[in-house]
């Protein structure tokens, strides 16, 4: 188990503020009023305290409760964490620790359990020094996610005795009490509560969102037990269990299981410095894209900041100084750069830090100079030592590095040529584009179809004004197995780039995008399913922002036409065929075609069930923000070259599967 500094971790009631009276019945006066109008102001506008009141605002009421129990751990108290989704997605958080204390709390006069459930902000308040290790994204805490519960229950075992209270709406049901005893030696905490559907855009949790998440949790945490457990389905419960030992370093292995990792050892590096604790985990894989993930806190930081900056600096100097000692690099060739020395790089930088500051439009940047220092000189430092101790391990990263340097620089000279040329001609969009007549970008879209004579169907039944065609010929380069230089000299890649208007990596400009709507179609089998996942890699790893602003769409065209009496179905599914046959009838009148391509259908069928804004369904590619790492191993696990990961995931995520028809 991770032990952590105690003083640095931020007791939502301070214990100092705590009277041991448990004989006290707390009074319910003036004060009460305006505890319950500070959780009234919660309820009216719950946005401002958790974000959004979608499903991802149902998801961040779990963390929120998970982080108490996660800061329990950090100040070495628990070593196991259960969470249970119960049957009407009520949630259960349960862990070991000492137990929320139950003493008055001075200040509140009340215990210091209900302080913890019905003050807003209770740790600023009634805390004082000391800090929130793991935290939620906004810093609010218990008492939010209990204004947000229809009701609310906490029981805690503590000094031999069963303490329960319960909560609607945020508003106390009864004053704290006891309802039994328990071992002495038994202490924790246990909490249910429900989301209120009044709140709640949605409100049924999602396995798969929650174990990636804890998950992550588990990795940060070295030691630490977190279980989730599925108790909705009749047909049995679903139970996940994550404890690694190993933390960040099982991460970076994680990370790289369906690639070919250059070298066994993964390096790890810790130590603390002006108060901040540090720890870092590397290892190269054989493929050229760069997976480095900051933390702060157990947050992920997806803008990075200083973390990530003193990581990077101690990496490109250190590299380069053992490069020039020990003549991998001559005199007269110039640096590494940071990039050619990341690529294929996995790493983990995970920092404990007592007054994180996040800067930035969304605040997600870490600001803290003092989180610079301490990793440069702890990376700089550890790595010096651990490449003088391997010499093969260093000279095969250098070789990599040197490589990666030559391709760059090839790429560059062929952008740049590509550059000039536009400012000779012109920016020319694409031939092969059927663009549309509209010039607002807010109206238009565009398909990018696969093949030519489906781009033919599809260009004689778009709708012109709105609707640009980009035919693309056959399977697109797999940009996560090429170097830059190939990618950026793929026709299809080019194509696409410049008909999207935004430019790519440094220049690129999402102001510019001539489309508010980029939709793949392809067809609906295997071949189709692979060609979308290959353009939805390009632009994971070329145009991120394009899929988390949300302009990305999957079309959906339809899999079976049935025809009966003059009339037409159409069926998106083997389920919804089976639904209209058992509406219409199973007899000899009914004529089912099922479809293989895009191809096989005529320009005005085209239309009707694919891409006629009234009708047609489209998917919307989205991100789960709080699990960016798992959003990068989906890809490269289904575009890496092994295959045995690439089964092990299509198995587990049968839903996308079926969807995708691979
Ligand atoms: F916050 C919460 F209520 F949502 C919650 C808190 C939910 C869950 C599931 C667990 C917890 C929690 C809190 N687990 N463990 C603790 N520990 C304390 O609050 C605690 C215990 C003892 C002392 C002490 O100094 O004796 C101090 C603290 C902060």
């Amino acid at each position: 188990m991770q032990k952590f500094k105690k003083g640095m971790v931020k007791h939502m009631a301070d214990e100092k503020d705590i009277l041991i009276n448990e004989q006290d019945n707390p009074e319910y006066g003036a004060d009460q009023i305006q505890i319950l109008e500070g959780l009234e102001a919660v309820r009216k506008r719950p946005g401002m305290y958790i974000g959004t009141t979608s499903v991802r605002g149902l998801h961040h009421l779990v963390y929120e409760i998970v982080d108490n129990s996660v800061d329990e751990a950090l100040a070495g108290f628990c070593d196991t964490i259960s969470v249970y989704i119960n049957k009407g997605n009520s949630i259960t958080v349960e862990d070991n620790g000492r137990g929320i204390p139950v003493g008055i709390n001075q200040k509140a006069g009340l215990p210091a359990v209900e302080v913890v459930f019905t003050i807003l902000h209770a740790g600023g308040k009634f805390g004082g020094g000391g800090y929130k290790v793991s935290g939620g994204l906004h810093g609010v805490g218990a008492s939010v996610v209990n204004a947000l519960s229809t009701w609310l229950e906490v029981e805690i075992c503590k000094e031999g005795k069963i303490y329960i209270q319960r909560y609607e709406r945020g508003n106390v049901c009864y004053p704290l009490k006891v309802i039994g005893n328990c071992d002495e030696n038994k202490t924790g905490t246990k909490v249910t509560f429900q989301p209120d559907p009044t709140i709640f855009e949605e409100t049924e949790y999602d396995f798969d969102t929650l174990k990636q998440r804890l998950r992550e949790m588990a990795f940060l945490t070295k030691g630490l037990k977190i279980e989730l457990t599925d108790l909705r389905s009749d047909e049995g419960e679903k139970k996940k269990v994550f404890h690694y030992e190993g933390g960040i370093k099982e991460f970076v292995s994680y990370l790289n299981k369906s690639k070919t990792p250059l070298y066994e050892d993964i390096m790890y590096f810790e130590g603390s410095k002006e108060n901040v604790y540090v720890e870092v985990a590397i290892q190269h894989n054989d493929n050229y894209n760069e997976s480095v993930y900051g933390f702060v806190n157990n947050i992920n930081t997806p803008e990075g900041g200083t973390h990530v900056e003193g990581f990077k600096r101690a990496l490109t100097k250190t590299f380069n100084d053992y490069a020039r000692s020990n003549k991998i690099l001559k005199d007269s060739e110039p640096n590494l750069s940071g990039e050619d020395i990341r690529e294929g790089l996995t790493a983990i930088i995970s920092i404990k830090i007592e007054d994180p500051q996040f800067e930035g439009q969304t605040k997600q940047k870490l600001g803290n100079t003092e989180a610079r220092t301490a990793v440069d000189h702890i990376v700089g430092e550890q790595l010096t030592y651990f490449l003088e101790q391997n010499p093969i391990v260093a000279k095969m990263i250098c070789e990599k590095s040197i490589l990666a340097q030559r391709a760059r620089e090839a790429a560059r000279k062929a952008r740049d040529l590509t550059r000039r040329k536009t400012a000779l001609e012109g920016s020319s969009l694409p031939g092969k584009l059927a663009d549309c007549s509209d010039k607002d970008p807010k109206n238009c879209e565009i398909y990018i179809v696969e093949g030519d004579s489906a781009g033919g169907s599809a260009k004689s039944a778009r709708s012109r004004a709105t609707q640009a065609i980009l035919p693309l010929r056959g399977k697109i380069l797999n940009v996560e197995k090429a170097r830059l230089d190939k990618i950026y000299a793929n026709a299809e890649i080019k194509a696409m780039i410049t008909a999207f208007g935004t430019g790519i990596h440094e220049d690129f400009d999402i102001s510019k995008l001539r489309y508010h709507k980029i939709i793949i179609m392809t067809d609906a089998d295997v071949d189709g399913a692979h060609i979308a996942t290959l353009m939805l890699t390009f632009l994971y790893r070329f145009m991120p922002e394009l899929i988390k602003q949300g302009y990305v769409y999957l079309a959906q065209p339809p899999l079976y036409k049935l025809e009966k009496n003059k009339k037409v179905w159409y069926a998106y599914s083997d389920e919804e065929l089976d639904q209209i046959l058992t509406e219409v009838g199973r007899d000899q009148n009914n004529k089912i075609q099922r479809y293989k391509g895009l191809g096989e259908m005529d320009a005005e069928q085209l239309w009707d069930t694919t891409m006629d804004p009234e009708k047609r369904v489209l998917l919307k590619v989205c991100m789960d923000e709080n699990a960016e790492s798992e959003v990068d191993l989906t890809f490269t696990t289904l575009m890496g070259d092994k295959v045995e990961p690439r089964r092990e995931f299509i198995e587990a995520n049968a839903k996308f599967v079926k969807n995708l028809d691979i």
